[in-house]
């Protein structure tokens, strides 16, 4: 299979085989909403219970299977995935609206985590402990936690269902999948790759449909054991509360409202490329990006002549097109909210210093400039997730205060500094209340095989990625033998 521009076909994955669904959904390219991307079948709570079902009956044997195995699994999909990075990035800039090289290494690293966790089945880890008692043997051995339920965003429609699903699949689990419905294509291409990987039928499972219908029947099923999500905070808070009822284990990645502090003894032309990057590209539609530009004194005014010179730079366009350095924003409502928060910070009282203006291209999308506001900390455009190219520039009298407004946030997901100070650098890394943390780097952006997660808001439960994707991934089981 290629993917073009042509009209795709988009069916469900249970136990084995592609199923139509309950009812037909499209969906659109947000550079030119003329070209559909496909036709997709959408489930309801029956279909999902039906997936839900088949996972159940396939953990047993998948469960024991052997490391081996599994391994063989995953290697086949992400070496088809790397293969194949060029045609699955031009569908995701198509579906998403991300810039074709945004999503060319999206699907690479989305590759490369399936060839990760082929290497993290071969590695699953235990431990033997003296025993406090004489003749005793005692170990700890990590057994699947079960059948897992992947509920997943639009904005990386290839990266993240591939942290979620590759770890789930290396230690035994079975899978059912719903991605996000702005990007179903994107879903059904990996599970038309997974579906091909020697997997027997019903380990892994694909949905999709809308939140309300199955995600709600994969929250609410008490044969689902552990459900991973991330998404908006508003339905992470929902999930939790269902899902912790019935005891179910749970895994949450919600808002960020990241800062990045800019230190006057930084170099200011790599302070402005963190910026601009860590704000605005892939459209500013990333969990980690810098929305917050904490800016010391002495350099706050070039700082922002300098970053608002490259905005104005910037070409915003068709995601497929060669010089397009940002792409449209994902869908109508959300432009229409982007749009609504500039009015929010107008009459707040935020210095609008450039951006923030529906723009029409020569094909029909949901295009918008990037905005940037010099703002007051108490202003809801400095404390609230807008998810969109929309940051503003808060200014702090030096390191200490920067660093107390960077911690001002119920969110607590990445924090970025600019600066040449050791120092500073060392005692930011130490006291910034997060899960992460960048050093004259863009808060977005992130390595594959170490932990990525947040504090406060931002998560909740054991973090992904890496092997600590393990401490959700399975559960422990302690083991004594009188020898
Ligand atoms: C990145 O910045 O490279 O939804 C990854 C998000 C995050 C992923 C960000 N979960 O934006």
């Amino acid at each position: 299979m290629t993917f073009g521009a042509k009209l795709q076909t988009a069916r469900q994955y249970i136990n084995g085989r592609w199923e139509t669904g309950v009812t037909t959904g499209t969906s659109e390219n947000p550079s030119d909403t003329r070209d559909v991307v496909a036709e997709y079948a959408r489930a309801d709570r029956n279909q999902t219970e039906l997936a839900i079902r088949a996972a159940a009956e396939a953990l047993p044997h998948w469960s024991l299977s052997t490391p081996q195995r599994r391994f063989d699994v995953l290697d086949h999909i992400g070496g088809e995935i790397l293969a194949r990075k060029s045609e699955l990035g031009y569908l995701l800039a198509r579906e998403e609206g991300k810039t074709l090289p945004e999503a060319v290494a999206e699907v690479t690293r989305a590759g490369q985590i399936f060839k990760f966790f082929a290497g993290e089945a071969l590695r699953i880890p235990g431990e033997t402990l003296a025993s406090t008692r004489p003749g005793v043997q005692v170990d700890v051995t990590r057994e699947p936690v079960g059948v897992v339920g992947i509920i997943a965003p639009w904005n990386f429609p290839f990266a993240i269902p591939a942290w979620k699903i590759a770890p789930a699949l290396a230690y035994g689990n079975s899978v059912v999948f719903k991605p996000a419905e702005l990007v179903p294509t994107c879903g059904w291409a990996l599970a038309e790759i997974i579906s091909r990987s020697g997997l027997p039928a019903g380990v892994f499972n694909l949905v999709m449909g809308s939140g309300r219908e199955v995600g709600q029947a994969l929250v609410d099923s008490p044969r689902v054991n552990a459900i991973s999500f991330t998404g908006s905070s508003a339905t992470g808070e929902r999930i939790l509360q269902t899902a912790a009822a019935r005891r179910a284990k749970v895994q949450l990645e919600m808002g960020g409202k990241n800062p990045l502090v800019v230190l006057a003894d930084a170099d200011l032309d790599q302070a402005v490329d963190c910026a601009v990057q860590g704000a605005y590209f892939s459209t500013g539609q990333r969990c980690t990006a810098s929305s917050r530009l904490i800016v010391e004194a002495g350099v706050h005014d070039a700082f922002v002549s300098r970053l608002r010179q490259r905005m104005v730079n910037l070409k915003i366009g068709h995601a497929l097109e060669r010089d397009t350095a940002i792409g449209p924003v994902v869908d109508r409502s959300q432009l229409e909210q982007n749009l609504a928060w500039m009015e929010i910070a107008r009459a707040e009282g935020a210095e609008h210093v450039w951006g923030g203006a529906m723009l029409e291209s020569a094909t029909p999308g949901h295009y918008m400039s990037p905005a940037l506001f010099l703002a007051k900390p108490e202003h809801r455009v400095a404390r609230e997730e807008i998810f969109g190219p929309v940051a503003c520039v808060l200014r702090a009298d030096s390191y200490e205060p920067a660093l107390a407004l960077a911690n001002e946030t119920p969110f607590g997901l990445c924090a970025g500094i600019c600066t040449a100070s050791l120092k500073n650098a060392m005692h930011f890394k130490r006291h910034a209340d997060v899960g992460m943390t960048m050093v004259n780097l863009p808060t977005a952006g992130v390595d594959y095989h170490v932990p990525f997660g947040g504090r406060k808001w931002s998560s909740y439960g054991p973090r992904e990625q890496g092997r600590y994707a393990a401490e959700f991934y399975t559960t422990v089981k302690t083991g004594y033998m009188l020898a």
